[in-house]
């Protein structure tokens, strides 16, 4: 018997853990996937995995843009890993099989082109996180000076972005007559489809007026909401999970059990009938999806930065403090809530009672730090646009300019006790430079940052009613800390 998880191990697993249900060499591609991390493989191929026994032309082929680490532990491993779902009650231990094979694609490009192009691939889904639309998070439009948007179309046959890999395989099938696939983002970006669909649209027309008419037209790009907190996958769980196992699984991934997809019913080339794995299609998946964004992910990225300032380390860490737990309440049931409109029937109150439950999960290892990164990308759709709404309304945003003011003190790269903050994020440098040159002091840094319009646009940096609670708030966090801050806010 092998040591390691693959499809000869697969047999020999301890009898409570579940496996494919389906003749892994049956299954034909029918989905390529942009971006191979731990959310893909605790969602979608799990949803995946669960209709492959129903119909066997839905299997994927997975694709990292950059990094090498998920190929070269999952090929010894026949594609093959473990689904960990964690919460008090214990550990549940899946394997998956959807994905048949990895391609890293700056090795393998024209391997990852080719299988995009196969006829046979009616979809590709995409979880590239928000900076990999290379788009600019503000306005959701391409930003044609993005070092790869410039050099992929230069060089249209070897694409490094999302985009360009994208639009060149669309052009392949149309040379080819073979129609277009649809495609299907699964990152938290707003009006995640429209977004996407701009970005192609006018990466193609930079190309070729004519292909940009193209993707306009034909390629379907529905919004999905997606819903799992999966974080990093840590040494102890890799080796707990071995031990249950009696193999070696290199590369297992951690959930809770909670888990949501909203999807448009958009896809002309079909469909696996993931309603049977228990996704849901709507025609406007908008409200849920502000629902998810503005409640979850702006709690999460409050709960981040405040947290991490605070000296905590995990999410649960961070909510086992009460006076952390009245301000997401607050901020979710007195400032998101009132901006959200959602079709009759569903039910806030349980979906928020959940969060906070969700949130406390002590089985879950979710380091604030890893919620921080990428704020500039993530700010825009998690806080700003509540922000905006709440302004229109004449309402307050006392909390959720904390949580904005959190981000300022955070990015500065220096914590509360003077150490380094390891602050990750495509503007890191620019953010970084911009706090050391207002050198100090609330008020200069809150200007300095507000002038970034890729991230704060240009009407809420000239809106007292945004700056002005942001700047006192920041003001606090230097004079008191987050702990403090929090511990006295008022909400008022
Ligand atoms: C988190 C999300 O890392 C983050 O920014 O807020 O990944 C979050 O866990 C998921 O969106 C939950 O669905």
């Amino acid at each position: 018997m092998s040591d390691r998880l693959n499809e000869d191990s697969l047999a020999d697993l301890p009898e409570n853990i579940r496996r494919p249900a389906y003749d892994r060499r049956a299954v034909t591609t029918g989905i390529v996937h942009l971006g191979i991390g731990a959310f893909h493989r605790a969602h979608q191929a799990v949803y995946t995995d669960d209709v492959l026994a129903l119909d066997p032309r839905w299997g994927i082929v997975a694709a990292s843009l950059r990094s090498p680490d998920t190929f070269d532990a999952l090929a010894p491993q026949d594609g093959l890993y473990t689904l960990s779902v964690r919460s008090q009650a214990g550990e549940a231990l899946r394997i998956i099989g959807s994905i048949g094979r990895v391609i890293v694609a700056p090795r393998a490009t024209d391997d990852l082109l080719d299988a995009m192009a196969d006829p046979r691939t009616k979809i590709v889904t995409l979880t590239v996180t928000e900076k990999g639309y290379c788009h600019d998070p503000a306005t959701g439009t391409l930003n044609e000076a993005h070092p790869d948007i410039v050099h992929d179309l230069a060089y249209l046959r070897t694409p490094r972005s999302a985009p360009g890999f994208i639009v060149e395989a669309l052009r392949r099938r149309r040379r080819a007559g073979v129609p277009p696939f649809t495609v299907l983002t699964c990152d938290n970006l707003p009006s995640n489809g429209r977004t996407v669909k701009r970005v192609l649209t006018r990466f193609a027309e930079l190309i070729d007026p004519d292909l940009g008419r193209f993707v306009e037209s034909e390629v379907s790009c529905p919004s999905t909401m997606v819903d799992r907190i999966v974080p990093a996958t840590s040494d102890q769980d890799r080796q707990r999970i071995g031990e249950a196992l009696h193999v070696e699984d290199a590369w297992p991934v951690v959930t809770e059990p909670f888990t949501q997809w909203v999807i448009e019913d958009r896809f002309p080339q079909g469909r696996p009938a993931w309603e049977k794995a228990g996704a849901e299609f709507v025609a406007d998946v908008e409200p849920y999806e502000h629902m998810k964004l503005r409640l979850l992910n702006g709690s999460h990225s409050t709960l981040a930065y405040l947290g991490y300032l605070a000296g905590y380390e995990t999410v649960a860490d961070t909510m086992a403090d009460p006076a952390f737990v009245r301000l997401i309440e607050g901020l979710m049931d007195e400032e998101v809530t009132p901006t959200l409109h959602m079709p009759p029937g569903a039910d806030l109150a349980s979906y928020k009672r959940a969060l906070i439950e969700r949130f406390k999960n002590p089985a879950l290892k979710h380091r604030t730090w890893q919620i921080a990164m990428d704020g500039s990308q993530k700010l825009p759709q998690r806080l700003l646009g509540t922000v905006r709404d709440r302004l229109r309304d004449g309402a307050s945003i006392a909390r959720l300019s904390l949580g904005v003011a959190a981000w300022m003190r955070y990015v500065t790269g220096i914590d509360e006790k003077g150490a380094a903050i390891d602050v990750r994020d495509p503007m890191a440098a620019r953010l970084r430079e911009l706090a050391d040159e207002a050198g100090g002091g609330a008020e200069r840094l809150a200007h300095a940052l507000f002038g970034i319009r890729e991230i704060f646009g240009d009407d809420l940096p000239s809106d007292p009613r945004f700056t002005q609670p942001v700047t006192a708030h920041l003001a606090w966090l230097y004079e008191k800390g987050a702990r403090r801050t929090v511990a006295e806010f008022g909400g008022a």
